[in-house]
């Protein structure tokens, strides 16, 4: 018979077992009639892949990947198989943390292109087919945010208007606050102020300030500088009816307080930061220019629901909320217990998954999301697997799924930037939490690798003798597990991580940030440097590799992060044309996922949870069984599993990461070959 080129299938592998009489044994597991498993919906049998905008394919040629760069490449994901694509922010921006720090939620970046642009990509999708879901990135904004530069400026003339004015103020507030109202509405002053012009004068000119930076503001709707200094007089100034309507009103966008407490941000150092003219510090928990919204004024929450309407509106499919279990505040601001002492986040226990959380999320899906049908997805960051049953549960009406973190910190031993060799027992044990609990009752988002991660084929595998090998096993293990399984751009040919030897070389602000604490605190310049190397996210934010031109086919520019070096020998031209390559076994895994239900839904059960080696678990609904092997090492590995007792019939091979036909083990003995993974199934 012919020799099929490319990653073995079911059929064929079928004809090389014995025994497999597939039709007697389905009507021997139907008759012993198993509990039914949870009823899937179609939501929960989608793939989602996810772009990193500034690296994936750049239109234009400047060196930064763009919308009309995407484009370019959606038939290439059409025919990859996935059904949602999860753009990361795409936003007006000063991109600093690239996209996470927005000045502007309801237009585009230049950088990626314009709103038109950003409509001709959703219709480019879902003429295919396919699904755009957002970033929302709703736990902070950039700190040039006009949200925040009026808020500052506000409260600077706040703090500035007594100075400027003190005996008026006492001689008659009245008469200050139609002055003011005059000078808002640049009318001449009334003569009664004229003998005083100088501080109206000191006044005038913040006002015009304020003015300038909020016109883009009062453009898109907000509320003008001058509806805010009127706001202001009318606190301060006004009758008490007046004063009491503006103090509710008033806008407190942001977290301000006259004394810092000693929580840290996620990216290193206090949370706090002082703006001298305003005399108080706001509460930024990743960087300094991120400052945290206040999601305990109504004013933002509804806000945040208009941004999401705006783009419901635009045709939008989905949102993935950045950060989201941040988004509510103990509104103690008490200190981190003693207990805490954590480099990054410390103090997590009072702004991590506070209760309001819940409310905020089911407020939103009531006044934005409602019956839309929009996917989300959130962030869990430092986060027990538990908490999925609420942010997630089947009928809480919070969110779709949550990314866990768990098991991203199995390799790390006091912070991201201190690793620790993977101990796969403690791995599979995450997992297995993660696969469990939620199981029948929430749903969780898979994830190995993202953008701020570090390439799973060299963090978790073997990215030089065996790349193929484990990256194919590791995407076996993704596309092979209970909940929405999220690809990574370039996950998919297994693109391994970037190198970086010099700190001027890394972009990313966390690793930037964590350098330059570490060495202040003395550490060794070579250690820390080891570190950023090992664990920054430009790591896996280098270009994405199309083919082995110049700069990998991304763009005809020098782009603004490294190329990776390998390019030339790991790329998608290379990869569809190899028939043994990952991409295609990530096409035909995509495939076999969506025909059997069992690999969606079915209940997890690992089989040898105490084993260095050998991940192998699993999968049962309806009576329907799949055990799904892997070997985590370079070696030939004997595995000590009946499987004919596990699937309660003769297995069938499914699915393999290497090219041969026959199981090479000896008889009656089974073994799996260097980073190999296998399916097998009773059906
Ligand atoms: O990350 C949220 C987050 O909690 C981080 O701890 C993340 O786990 C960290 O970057 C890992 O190194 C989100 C975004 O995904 C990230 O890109 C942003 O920088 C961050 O929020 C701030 O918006
Ligand atoms: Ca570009």
């Amino acid at each position: 018979r012919r020799r099929r080129r490319g990653w073995v299938t079911a059929p064929l592998m079928m004809l090389c077992l014995q025994g497999a009489t597939l039709g007697l044994e389905r009507d021997a597991w139907a008759q012993s009639s198993p509990p039914r498993g949870p009823v899937l919906q179609p939501w929960q049998k989608e793939v989602v892949y996810q772009v990193y905008p500034r690296s994936f394919a750049d239109g234009n040629g400047d060196g930064i990947g763009d919308l009309r760069g995407m484009d370019g490449r959606v038939d290439y994901l059409k025919d990859l198989g996935v059904d949602i694509v999860w753009l990361c922010p795409v936003n007006r921006t000063t991109n600093y943390d690239n996209g996470y720090d927005v000045t502007d939620y309801l237009d585009i970046d230049s950088t990626f292109g314009t709103l038109a642009d950003w409509d001709a990509l959703r219709d480019a999708l879902h003429a295919r087919g396919l699904k755009l879901m957002m970033d929302l990135v709703l736990n902070h904004t950039s700190d040039a945010h006009p949200w925040f530069v009026q808020e500052a400026r506000l409260k600077s003339l706040q703090q500035q208007l007594p100075k400027i004015a003190p005996k008026h103020l006492q001689v008659s507030d009245r008469a200050f606050y139609r002055g003011m109202r005059q000078l808002l509405r640049q009318q001449p002053l009334p003569a009664e102020f004229s003998a005083q012009a100088e501080p109206f004068a000191s006044l005038a000119v913040a006002v015009a300030d304020l003015k300038k930076t909020s016109e883009k503001a009062t453009a898109l709707g907000y509320p003008s500088a001058a509806e805010q200094l009127d706001g202001l007089a009318r606190r301060y100034y006004g009758t008490p009816a007046e004063r009491a309507a503006a103090a509710a009103s008033h806008q407190d966008f942001y977290i301000w307080r006259d004394k810092p407490n000693d929580w840290t941000a996620v990216f290193s150092g206090s949370a706090w930061h002082y703006v001298q003219s305003v005399g108080a510090y706001y509460l930024a928990l990743f960087s300094m220019h991120q400052p945290d919204l206040n999601w305990h004024n109504p004013a933002v929450r509804q806000q945040m629901a208009a941004v999401m309407e705006f783009w419901l509106r635009r045709g939008v499919d989905g949102f993935r909320l950045d950060s989201v279990g941040f988004i509510g505040k103990d509104q103690r601001f008490l200190d981190a217990p003693a207990s805490d002492t954590a480099r990054a986040g410390r103090g997590m226990q009072y702004f991590i998954n506070q209760p309001q959380v819940h409310d905020y999320l089911r407020e939103l899906r009531r006044v934005a999301l409602r019956q839309t049908g929009a996917r989300t997805v959130g962030e869990a960051t430092f986060s027990p697997v538990e908490v999925t049953l609420e942010y997630a549960g089947l009928q809480r009406g919070e969110l779709n799924e949550v990314f866990l973190f768990d098991h991203m910190y199995v390799d790390i031993k006091s912070d991201k930037f201190n690793a620790i060799p993977l101990q796969l027992r403690e791995f599979k044990r995450v997992i297995g939490r993660q696969q469990t609990v939620p199981h029948g009752r929430a749903w969780i988002a898979n994830y190995l690798e993202n953008h701020d991660q570090l390439r799973c084929v060299s963090r978790y595998g073997d990215d030089r003798f065996y790349r193929v090998q484990s990256a194919a096993l590791l995407g076996t293990l993704l596309l092979t597990l209970e909940g929405t399984p999220y690809i990574y751009q370039g996950q998919e040919i297994g693109m391994t991580n970037g190198t970086f030897t010099r700190i001027e070389e890394v972009d990313d602000i966390e690793a930037r940030n964590y350098y330059t604490t570490a060495i202040h605190a003395g550490e060794s310049p070579l250690k820390v440097m080891a570190n950023v190397a090992a664990r920054n996210r430009d790591n896996v934010r280098t270009v994405m590799q199309w083919d082995s031109g110049p700069f990998a086919g991304f763009s005809g520019h020098q782009p603004w992060t490294k190329v990776n070096a390998n390019y030339q020998t790991i790329n998608v031209a290379q990869s569809q044309a190899d028939p043994y390559s990952v991409l295609q076994y990530y096409k035909r895994l995509i495939g076999l996922r969506k025909q059997h239900e069992v690999l969606v839904g079915g209940a997890y059960h690992d089989l040898l949870p105490l084993d260095d080696k050998l991940f192998v678990y699993s999968r049962e609904l309806d009576g329907q069984r799949v055990v799904i092997m892997l070997n985590f090492a370079g070696s030939v590995t004997d595995v000590p599993v009946h499987l004919e007792e596990v699937l309660g019939s003769p297995p069938r091979l499914l699915f393999v990461n290497y090219p041969d036909l026959v199981d090479p083990s000896p008889a009656g003995k089974m073994q799996l070959r260097p980073w190999e993974a296998r399916i097998y199934a009773n059906f």
